[in-house]
């Protein structure tokens, strides 16, 4: 069975104004439509990849067959990366974080709001592709960018929260201001499946 983009759980139009309807139709019918047809075509040249699971293929690149290995980074990657990022959006989302991810924000940035302003000036400055994460450290919450399609899972950390800084993420309705579209994504973030990841990577296990 190949892979597939899932659907997304809300209308293209949904996050309005936040993210805008055209923005959202190519970014899940066409670019992670790309990632996932780029990632079955390496999978078909080696089948036995195909019973892993693609946060499986990409948490363990070494033991990818070299030959298809960047495929599988890069595009193992934006399937992943993707397939979190719809999840961890709703609409009428935002406010303030509750639950045992608002506890751990409070206790590890001091407020949530000291918190966006890291996130938001860290993933500011990723040069070129990229996205900013939130991970969970084993100890404490971290802030961290990664190039590319890149996943900090593939560094043994479970994202708990990601943030895509393509261009192709926000260009269309905030050209190059990349910080106003940090600041309003906020707005959008579906802080049940926050905490939800935030479970998984407290118990994660490569
Ligand atoms: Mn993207």
């Amino acid at each position: 069975m190949p892979f597939e983009v899932p659907a997304l759980p809300y209308d293209y139009a949904a996050l309005e104004p936040t993210i805008d309807e055209a923005t959202m139709k190519l970014h899940h019918d066409k670019h992670h439509q790309a990632y996932v047809t780029n990632l079955n075509s390496a999978i078909e040249k080696h089948p036995e990849l195909a019973s892993k699971n693609p946060e499986e293929l990409i948490a363990d690149l070494p033991a990818i067959p070299e030959a298809v290995r960047k495929v599988v980074q890069n595009n193992g990657g934006g399937h992943v990366n993707h397939t979190m990022f719809w999840e961890i959006m709703k609409p009428n989302g935002g406010g303030e974080p509750f639950g045992e991810i608002g506890e751990q924000i409070k206790s590890d940035f001091g407020s949530f709001d000291d918190f966006k302003k890291q996130f938001n000036e860290t993933t500011a400055k990723q040069f070129g592709s990229g996205w900013g994460w939130l991970v969970f450290d084993g100890t404490k919450l971290q802030i961290v960018t990664t190039a590319n399609q890149d996943n900090p899972i593939s560094q043994g950390h479970y994202p708990i929260l990601g943030n895509d800084v393509w261009e192709h993420a926000y260009y269309l309705k905030y050209q190059n201001k990349r910080p106003d579209y940090l600041a309003a994504w906020w707005n959008v973030v579906n802080w049940e499946a926050v905490n939800a990841r935030f479970a998984t990577a407290k118990s994660y296990k490569k």
